[in-house]
């Protein structure tokens, strides 16, 4: 695995009083309404504590207010556009993100420690990053070298959905001896089929979300048509390749994509720190049927492979590697009833069990929540063919006027042949319609999921 430079260890070193929180989860999960609404509910609780119940230093009048900053060499997390999209008359959500960013949020707050309570207030400085969900897909790469990636991916895309998207660009690669001399135009035409079948599996009416490399469907800062990019797994020989055949052309490519793209995305941001969320989007995978849902839980068990959960000690904390809890949330909640709440957090439990089985073994906390980081709906009671149920009412995405309706039931357990029914899961995309961010964000569950981050940062 990649080691941290000596500036991030110095940096540790130095900044004591910094808590990193690192926001993870696949593309459109709520990584960016998380941190807006997480960064503004502690703006506004030092005013109305009321907020954040479940957040200690909150709840017992000791968090006195809380404050913005740049992060250094790192574009700024657009907090004002993406509240302003939030709680402005077009009941909008922000926009995907489509570049690293972030921001630093400085909290002050008196604190309860013997020591430090002589010392008037303290301030903890609390670190977030954004950053295209895509992008996570890459890290499983690190760790694979391409003989195995090609080999993986053809096997991919022989089954299930992927069938489809990726015929032309297998059919190419059956005319194609990777052992035969590097040819630019060969290489380029096998790069070009591959990303076109690619962008078909990543549309959001496929909802598969396993597409590696990621930088072909979110480029961020690299150009479209940078030769890193030109990347297309092929088909695995038992010889090992020839210098100057097409494999190891391709081979060399994929390493240099690794090494200049991969590498520092992961070293720079995910390789320490203190506490992780995950954030799941459970309730779109049922939507998205079968096929999406088994990819997003592949997607997900394959990211979390790729952090280092297994150093401790000191010598740990100086590397940064002490991650202490890692809490994984199903989002939008407030897209089922309340009374689904449960049913919602036991399924989570199960989709991520042997990952959280693991990352315990490595002797960090695990927990799972289900969570709303901005809540769009309330919970009303409708007769639904003589029976009572309970429903949501909100507005729903593209509608013009709010509507009531009982989103189906949300399994506890794994979903078996009879959930994947046509229509079992109606959830709807929902608006925040009577969000006006005067005195924070409406939420579910966003208090419980700070103090299990960073709450014991705060005492
Ligand atoms: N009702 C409701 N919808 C939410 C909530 N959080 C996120 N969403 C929906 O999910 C969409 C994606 O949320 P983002 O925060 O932009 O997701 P992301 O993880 O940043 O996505 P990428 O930037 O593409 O990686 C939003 O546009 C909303 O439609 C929530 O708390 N409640
Ligand atoms: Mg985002």
């Amino acid at each position: 695995m990649t080691r941290p430079t000596p500036k991030a260890v110095y940096r540790r070193l130095a900044d004591r009083n910094t808590v990193r929180v690192a926001v993870t989860g696949l593309r459109r999960c709520g990584k960016t309404v998380f941190t807006t609404s997480f960064v503004h509910n502690l703006m506004s609780a030092g005013q109305w504590p009321d907020l954040l119940p479940f957040l200690k230093v909150a709840a017992r009048g000791d968090l006195i207010a809380a404050e913005a900053f740049p992060l250094p060499g790192m574009p700024a997390f657009p907090f004002d556009d993406s509240l302003a999209a939030i709680t402005g008359a077009r009941h909008d959500w922000p926009a995907a993100t489509d570049q690293l960013c972030g921001l630093r949020l400085a909290v002050r707050y008196r604190s309860r420690r013997p020591l430090a309570r002589l010392r008037g207030t303290r301030v903890l400085n609390i670190d977030l990053i954004d950053y295209p969900g895509e992008w996570l897909l890459d890290l499983p790469l690190l760790a694979k070298e391409f003989a195995a990636w090609s080999a993986e991916t053809l096997a991919l895309t022989a089954s299930g959905p992927r069938t489809a998207f990726f015929a032309e660009w297998r059919a190419f690669l059956d005319g194609l001896d990777p052992a035969a001399p590097s040819d630019a135009g060969v290489m380029k035409r096998a790069a070009t089929l591959y990303a076109a079948a690619l962008r078909k599996a990543g549309a959001p009416e496929a909802g598969l979300t396993l597409n590696q490399p990621a930088r072909i469907l979110r480029p961020g800062t690299l150009a479209p048509d940078d030769a890193l990019l030109a990347l297309s797994p092929l088909r695995v020989s038992t010889e090992a390749p020839a210098p100057g055949s097409l494999f190891a052309a391709m081979a060399a490519r994929y390493d240099a994509y690794r090494e200049r793209v991969v590498a520092p995305f992961y070293r720079d941001h995910f390789c320490y720190f203190d506490a992780q969320i995950v954030l799941v989007d459970l309730l779109g995978a049922l939507k998205a049927g079968q096929a999406a849902f088994d990819d997003m839980r592949a997607a997900i068990a394959a990211i979390l492979q790729s952090f280092d959960y297994s150093r401790s000690g000191v010598r740990a904390w100086l590397d940064g590697a002490l991650t202490e809890r890692v809490l994984f949330a199903a989002t939008k909640a407030d897209h089922v009833s309340s009374n689904q709440h449960p049913n919602l957090r036991r399924l989570l439990e199960e989709v991520v069990a042997r990952e959280a089985n693991r990352i315990r073994f490595r002797g960090v906390e695990t927990r799972a929540v289900a969570l709303s980081s901005v809540r769009c709906t309330d919970d009303v009671l409708g007769e639904v063919q003589g029976q009572t149920l309970s429903m949501v009412r909100g507005l729903p995405a593209g509608r013009s006027s709010e509507t009531a309706l009982f989103p189906g039931e949300i399994p506890a357990h794994f979903p078996g042949p009879q959930d994947w029914r046509e229509g079992r899961f109606r959830f709807l995309d929902f608006q925040p319609a009577h969000v006006s961010g005067a005195r924070g964000l409406p939420h579910i569950g966003l208090d419980e999921a700070m103090q299990e981050l960073v709450g014991t940062r705060l005492r």
